[in-house]
Formats: C-alpha cells, sequence, structure tokens
C-alpha cells in the first residue's frame, strides 16, 4: 500500500529523514553560508562586522558559521539520510518508533541550546571548542545533544534493527546499502568517546562552575581523539552514495562488492588513532606518538585510494555501457545534465585536490609550515565544503523528491548552481591556499589586524569573489529545495538508485560481512596510538581559568 506514493511501512522513517534534512538546510547550511561572504570579505579587508543584528564580532560569525556547517549541517543531513539508506538497505523500518521520535526531539532540543548561546554571543569559542576559551553550558549540552547523543540514538535504532533482521534472514549476508550504513555509525559511535569524555567530565562541568580550571591540552587531545574521524562522519556517507548509488543514476554497476566492503570497513580501525596530527606543533606530545600517528595518517590513505579506483572504475562501465568511446570518450558520456550526477561527479574533482593539500597537511615537516594559516582553511572548504556538500546537495536532488512523492523542478536552476559552487569553491580554495602560503593565520579579524601582507592580497581577492558565488549557488540550491517541495505531487515515482555489484554473485569472504573482529581491532589499536598520549597529559595535570575573548 502507498500513500502519496510513499511505501506505508516506511512512513514514519521517511517524515523523519524529511525533519532531520529540511533542519539540516535550513539551519545548517543557510545559517552557516549566511556568514560566509562576510568572512571572505574580511580577508579582501572589507569590514561589514560594524552594524550587523546580533553578530558581534568577526569571530562570533565564524562561531557561527563553523557550528552551523561542520556540525549541524552535517549531524542532521547524515541522521536524516543514514534513516533512509538503513530502511532501504533492510527493506524494513526501524526498529523502534519511540526512538526515532526521541532522536529527532533531542537533537532539536540541542540545536535551540547551542544557537542560543551561539547567537547571545555566550560561546564565541569557535566550533571545535577549545578550552580555555570558556561558553555558556547551554553551548556545550547543545552540541552534546545534536551532534553526539542524538547520532548514538540512531545507532541504537539501526543495530536493532540489524538485529530483527539477522533473526528475520539466518546465514544471508548483510545487503550492501545497510552494511555500508552499519559501518558508518560503527565508526562514529567509537570516534565520539573522545568528546563525550571531553565535554561531559570537562567542559560542562567547567561551564557550570562545578570545577575550577581546566587542562587545554588534555582536553584538546581528547577533542581530536573525535575531531579526526568527523572527517569520515562527514564523507562515509557520501561515500555510500558514491559506491552504492551514483553508479546506478549514471546507467552502470558498483565495480566490485567486495571491494568497497574492504574499503569501508578499513575506516574504522584507521579513523580514529591519527588524530595527534593535528597536534604536531602541540608541546607536551611526546614526538613518537606524533610520528606514530602520522604514519597511520598515511596508511588512512590507502582506503581513500580504494574508493577512489572502485568509484572511477564504476563510472567507467556506466561510461562505456552509454557509449563512451575511447581513453576519456566515457566521462563525457556520463550523465552531465542530471543534477545529482553532476554534483556528485564534481565533488570528486574537487576532492581529488582537497585530499592531496591533506597530504600536505599531514607531513610532519610541511606541516610546519601550513599549520594555523589559511591553506588549511583552503583544504576543508575542498573537502568538507566541497566533495561533502556538494554530494549533499546533489543527493537531495533525489532524495527530496522521494521522500515527499513530489518531482524536482528547476532542473536548469539546479545544474547552474552546481556548477556555481565548484567554480566558487574552487576559487575561494585557491584564494585561501595563497594566502596560506603567503603566511596570513587562520581565525583572525584580517582586516582589522595591525599589519599586512601586500602579497596575500591578490588571494584575498579570489577568496572574496569565491565566496560571493558560493553564496548566490546556496541560495539557488534552496531556491530549488523550497520551489520542488511547493510543487505538484508526482504522476510516477523514481525508482531508489542502488546499483548492482558487477560481481554480484560471488562469494563475500566472512570477514567482510563482520563488525565484531574491525571493533576489537580498533579499540586495541586506540589505546595504543592515544592511551600514551592521554595518559602523558594526566600525569602532569594543568589548570588554567577560563577565558572570554570576544
Ligand atoms: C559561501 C560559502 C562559504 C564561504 C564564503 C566560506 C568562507 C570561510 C572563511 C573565509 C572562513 C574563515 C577562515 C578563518 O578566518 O580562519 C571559513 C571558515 C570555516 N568554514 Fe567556510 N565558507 C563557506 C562555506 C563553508 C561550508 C559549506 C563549510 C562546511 C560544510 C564550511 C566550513 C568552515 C569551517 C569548519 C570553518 C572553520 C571555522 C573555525 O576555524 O572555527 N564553510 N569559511
Ligand atoms: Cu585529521
Amino acid at each position: 500500500m502507498e500513500s502519496r506514493g510513499i511505501p506505508l511501512e516506511f512512513r514514519g522513517d521517511y517524515a523523519d529523514a524529511r525533519k532531520h534534512l529540511l533542519t539540516a538546510i535550513f539551519f545548517g547550511l543557510v545559517l552557516g553560508v549566511l556568514m560566509g561572504p562576510l568572512q571572505a570579505l574580511d580577508k579582501a579587508r572589507i569590514d561589514l562586522y560594524q552594524n550587523l543584528p546580533l553578530i558581534k564580532s568577526y569571530y562570533q560569525g565564524l562561531t557561527l558559521h563553523g557550528v552551523a556547517l561542520a556540525l549541524i549541517w552535517t549531524s542532521f543531513f547524515n541522521v536524516g539520510f543514514l534513516t533512509f539508506t538503513a530502511v532501504r538497505g533492510f527493506g524494513r523500518p526501524l526498529q523502534s518508533r519511540r526512538l526515532s521520535r526521541a532522536t529527532l526531539w533531542i537533537m532539536w532540543a540541542g540545536l535551540a541550546l547551542a544557537l542560543f548561546a551561539i547567537l547571545t554571543n555566550r560561546a564565541t569559542v569557535l566550533f571545535t571548542a577549545y578550552a580555555p576559551l570558556k561558553g555558556h553550558w547551554t553551548f556545550y549540552t547543545g552540541v552534546a545533544l545534536f551532534a553526539v547523543v542524538g547520532t548514538w540514538l540512531l545507532a541504537a535504532n539501526v543495530f536493532l534493527t540489524y538485529r530483527a533482521w539477522k533473526r528475520d534472514n539466518p546465514g544471508r549476508k548483510t545487503p550492501l546499502l545497510a552494511f555500508g550504513t552499519l559501518v558508518t555509525l560503527t565508526m562514529w559511535t567509537l570516534a565520539t568517546s573522545g568528546v563525550a569524555t571531553e565535554f561531559v567530565i570537562y567542559l560542562i562541568p567547567w561551564s557550570l562552575g562545578l570545577r575550577e580550571g581546566i587542562d587545554p591540552l588534555l582536553t584538546r587531545s581528547l577533542f581530536w581523539l573525535t575531531g579526526h574521524p568527523i572527517v569520515y562522519w562527514w564523507l562515509l556517507p557520501a561515500y555510500l552514495s558514491w559506491y552504492f548509488m551514483l553508479p546506478r543514476q549514471a546507467g552502470g554497476k558498483l565495480f566490485s562488492e567486495s571491494m568497497a566492503r574492504l574499503a569501508l570497513l578499513l575506516f574504522i580501525p584507521f579513523s580514529l588513532p591519527v588524530g595527534v596530527h593535528h597536534m604536531y606543533t602541540d608541546p607536551g606530545v611526546a614526538t613518537h606518538s606524533k610520528m606514530l600517528h602520522g604514519f597511520l595518517t598515511f596508511v588512512v590513505f590507502l582506503p581513500s585510494l580504494i574508493t577512489a579506483f572502485t568509484v572511477v572504475a564504476s563510472l567507467e562501465i556506466a561510461g562505456r555501457q552509454r557509449g563512451g568511446r575511447g581513453w576519456l570518450g566515457w566521462i563525457r558520456a556520463l550523465p552531465w545534465r542530471e543534477p545529482s550526477v553532476a554534483a556528485q561527479l564534481l565533488a570528486m574533482v574537487l576532492f581529488t585536490v582537497g585530499g592531496a593539500s591533506g597530504l600536505i597537511n599531514a607531513s610532519y615537516v610541511l606541516n610546519l609550515l601550513v599549520h594555523n594559516t589559511l591553506f588549511v582553511v583552503g583544504h576543508f572548504h575542498l573537502t568538507v565544503g566541497s566533495a561533502v556538500t556538494l554530494t549533499f546537495m546533489g543527493i537531495s536532488y533525489w532524495l527530496i523528491p522521494e521522500l515527499t512523492g513530489r518531482a524536482l523542478r528547476g532542473r536548469r536552476v539546479a545544474l547552474a548552481q552546481v556548477w556555481l559552487w565548484f567554480l566558487g569553491v574552487a576559487i575561494m580554495g585557491r584564494g585561501m591556499a595563497a594566502m596560506g602560503l603567503e603566511g596570513v593565520p587562520r581565525r583572525t579579524w584580517w582586516s582589522q589586524a595591525a599589519y599586512q601582507i601586500a602579497e596575500a592580497q591578490a588571494g584575498g581577492v579570489m577568496t572574496a569573489a569565491g565566496g560571493a558565488l558560493l553564496f548566490v549557488s546556496m541560495l539557488l540550491f534552496v531556491g530549488v529545495v523550497v520551489v520542488t517541495m511547493r510543487g505538484a505531487e508526482a504522476p510516477a515515482r523514481q525508482a531508489v538508485p542502488v546499483a548492482e555489484p558487477l560481481d554480484g554473485g560471488m562469494p563475500v569472504p566472512v570477514w567482510l560481512n563482520r563488525l565484531t573482529p574491525w571493533v576489537v581491532g580498533t579499540v586495541v589499536l586506540t589505546l595504543l596510538a592515544w592511551g600514551p598520549v592521554v595518559w602523558g597529559l594526566l600525569q602532569s595535570p594543568f589548570s588554567a581559568p577560563g577565558l572570554r575573548a570576544w
């Protein structure tokens, strides 16, 4: 039975996913990107912060930007999208409706608390929440609720669903889409142990006055235990789309099921023990720990390379089936006029550059050159700001019609939007990298700085110009979403794009269908890599008073 074309059994889950997605778009993407151009113009030394309502300083705006985009946009989008991939993957609704309701309301409550703190300038601590900068308790509690607790509740629900599915399907291998969802949630649940400890034991009691001082280095280490794997929390849902959906949208097949499973699984053990690469310049962390994390960072590049190979191979199959010839002719044969496909293909192009710049950040010696400069900001706009964000936009172009039963409207605008984002972020990323290489620091109210770097001015203009294009692109995206939601119901529903594997009938090794050994391995590896770091810091406790800078 169907209602507005939506399968009746999924109605509740679809409604929840819709709410998560819309919250992600309007309270994450829109709110965050509203701040973007102000920051980008600041890099060209144009200061628009003097007469703004609510936003009192560059730093308050930057906190809003970072939290809205890195945390709100991604958390809510992921919970919505993974709810969808779980129910379609297992072919059954999530096990507990009450848990789903609780997930949504707890995340909304957290969002309200965090936005209250930021908008009233009670928590201008930037999205990393670094102590000794001190925010209001509503900020830490709010972020903990929507970015951590909510995602745990989803994970619990999906694992309950998995258990029920296994009971009903003894001996069958887990469907790919469901398996990818489980891997993502497993990795993230393990990874959040760091910030959960940081927030519950240190930051929240401290912000409530229950704890005197704070240890900046210890809390920062706990932050990075989660802060590196969070990039895979952003990327894995995009990979699920690239592996399991995009090949079908392009008219092809997934190149290899086993490769896809292997790459996804490798992200569980190798995401966690690498976070010290964010602390190469910090004192108090032993050099051998920095070296180990640096080495493992290059290991985690391996599943990224497997992903690049498998996804490109899948797309090549699609392109050749569509009549593409020669070495590169298959690329042109892909359905570039389809906004959802174009968005994801362009996301991959940007990710190639973004990923390569990540190798520079990860190299111990080169890091000293770029650390805390705008080069790093260029890097993450080319990754989370484009590979992830542009993929999420591409997914939205079919997922919102799927969840609402309405057809996508404004396809040409959508296509222009996608190219505009690509262009904008490429220009802005280049500008930021250039400024960074000239030594311009990140997180600095540049138009107010007492000194200037003449060589960085051209990069500043590029940053501002790219930022303006991105802003227009975001407006177009929201326009398409709104017009689609208000449009007529689609006469016929499109099938959910799920790609068949080329090696479909082949057996999959048991260890590529299991999670437990990977979880055990991850815990061991994480204890080995992080244990000495945290232990060392606990041996030389440090207590700093809180600070409100802006
Ligand atoms: C109109 C679009 C955008 C513009 C113009 C823009 C511009 C900027 C600028 C100029 C900075 C400040 C750098 C600094 O002073 O250190 C920044 C920071 C940042 N941006 Fe964006 N950005 C945009 C979109 C995005 C998107 C889509 C994401 C992620 C999904 C993102 C994530 C971040 C993060 C995490 C920070 C760092 C905040 C911090 O250091 O605490 N931005 N952005
Ligand atoms: Cu990292």
